[in-house]
């Protein structure tokens, strides 16, 4: 056989037997990695995983209380009371977008009744003010400033109605089935419906019985991709409080079953951190107010929450897996004031100082992670990730001495919530050991604590109910003064 044949042959048989272990090696990694990819527990749907992305929005309250100073109107308000001066929404939108909200929910209906658009259902809407003559539609400002800014459009619709006639009768429930399709038709697609559980009398002095379950069948038909708020979801659970801290153990599970919404929702402590074994996944939302009131009070221009404040909010909710709902409410000119507006700013500024590098990307910084690199920490991307080895364990040394007080961890929950309990393990430049750890993990946790001058820092998992999984890691040096004090 000529020579040339052979050594085409020979070239042959060693492609040959370098396909067949590269196959067996794909094959054992593509196993390996089957394994760690078995779901766990409860899952996100698609609609609650671009909602937990969201991590940061505002919550916008604004009608007749705005005018009338209340926080809770009683229906009988005149419409002409609602009558802003300078209302603009792209206002709103630009000051949301600067501070890094991703969209914002307004209360189009609040307990008062009155719609901030003009539904055929109710006869105490904008078309009975004087506001532009009757012609004005705060519903569809709003929604196209979220459309011109790339913000999310959210809408809360209070089913608690202190003034609709209808209201302590069967035929209301028709009447906010009709509101709910009139909103979504008009001003959807939207990325938050929110159901509060107020539920008290009406004009009438009825109650009124919801009829939740048809209200839910409407929003899955009509907006199957908008996720639905209330106590108990069926997509997000409130977090039992007004203050907007989520508990530093939080699960994005729930059990609901024996529970209603309003008065028989579950106890606050369970709102509060999930159920380690609920059944639903129902991740927390954390409402909160950036002034003491939910509506626009002149009195409350002093009492607006600092940006220490806001960051310190951040920590507790975002930082312990929930998403922050932060209230803004517009004055009577239609605007938010300079005080909010200074505040917004001020909270981002902190965040983007906090986070803009991590110690990760610093040159010479060596991650090992299962005797692999783990790039995908520090990818950005919340889907892809590290399956943890043996040890359970992330190591990370660095190249110098780094300063470090902020630790981000995040769990790729497309395959589940699994961290039950972690430590982080930092190894100072003296060889002393400073340990700190935590909880749960979830979409996102955020640990501070003083400053160490680290050689290395090591993440270890305790406890977990499969296989840890973890999506991206943080190390950061965040200013002294808002390192959380527990
Ligand atoms: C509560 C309401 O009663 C408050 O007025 C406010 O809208 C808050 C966000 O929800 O249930």
């Amino acid at each position: 056989m000529p020579r040339k044949t052979l050594i085409k042959e020979d070239q042959t048989k060693i492609a040959d037997m370098l396909n067949k272990s590269i196959s067996l090696l794909i094959g054992l990694i593509v196993a390996a990695a089957v394994a760690a990819q078995s779901p766990s527990g409860p899952l996100p749907t698609s609609r609650q995983l671009a909602w937990e992305d969201k991590e940061f929005y505002l919550f916008t309250h604004f009608g007749p209380n705005t005018f009338t100073d209340l926080e809770w109107g009683k229906g009988t308000e005149k419409e002409e009371v609602f009558n802003p001066t300078h209302l603009d929404c792209r206002q709103w939108c630009r000051i949301a977008k600067a501070a890094g909200a991703k969209g914002i929910i307004i209360t189009a209906k609040h307990h008062d009744g009155f719609c901030l658009w003009p539904s055929k259902y109710s006869t105490h809407t904008v078309a009975q003010s004087k506001w532009k003559n009757g012609k004005g539609d705060v519903l569809k400002q709003l929604s196209d400033a979220c459309r011109e800014y790339g913000l999310g459009l959210g809408i809360y619709l209070s089913p608690w109605d202190r003034n609709h006639p209808k209201y302590g009768t069967s035929e209301y429930n028709e009447v906010f089935i009709n509101m709910m399709k009139e909103v979504v038709a008009r001003y959807g697609p939207l990325f938050e419906f929110w159901w509060d559980g107020a539920n008290g009398e009406g004009p009438n002095g009825k109650k009124q019985v919801y009829d939740w379950h048809r209200f839910q069948q409407t929003m899955r038909t009509i907006a199957p991709n908008t996720p639905i708020f209330s106590d108990i979801g069926p997509d997000i659970r409130w977090v039992g409080n007004e203050n907007g801290i989520a508990g530093a153990t939080n699960w994005d599970l729930l059990d609901t079953a024996g529970f209603s919404r309003g008065e028989g929702a579950p106890p606050t402590d369970t709102l509060n951190q999930g159920n380690v074994n609920g059944h639903l996944w129902l991740p927390a939302e954390c409402d909160v107010s950036i002034r003491p009131g939910w509506f626009y009070h002149k009195d409350q221009d002093t009492a607006v929450k600092t940006p220490e404040k806001l960051f310190e909010l951040y920590l507790k909710s975002v930082g312990r897996g929930a998403n922050l709902l932060l209230n803004v409410p517009p004055d009577r000119r239609g605007l938010f004031t300079e005080f909010d507006s200074a505040a917004l700013m001020g909270f981002k500024r902190l965040r983007d100082e906090a986070f803009r590098t991590s110690l990760l990307h610093q040159k010479g910084t060596k991650v090992n992670v299962a005797g692999a690199g783990g790039l995908q920490l520090s990818d950005g991307n919340s889907r892809s990730f590290v399956a943890l080895g043996e040890d359970k364990s992330i190591e990370v040394r660095f190249a110098q001495t780094a300063v470090l007080n902020c630790i981000v961890l995040q769990e790729p929950i497309q395959l589940g919530q699994r961290v039950k309990a972690f430590s982080i393990q930092v190894t100072n430049e003296d060889g002393a050991l400073f340990e700190a750890g935590g909880t749960t993990i979830g979409h996102k946790r955020i640990i501070t604590f003083p400053s160490q001058h680290a050689r290395s820092v090591r993440i270890i998992v305790k406890d977990s109910k499969a296989v840890p999984l973890i999506s991206e890691l943080g190390i950061y040096h965040i200013p002294e003064n808002l390192v959380e004090h527990p």
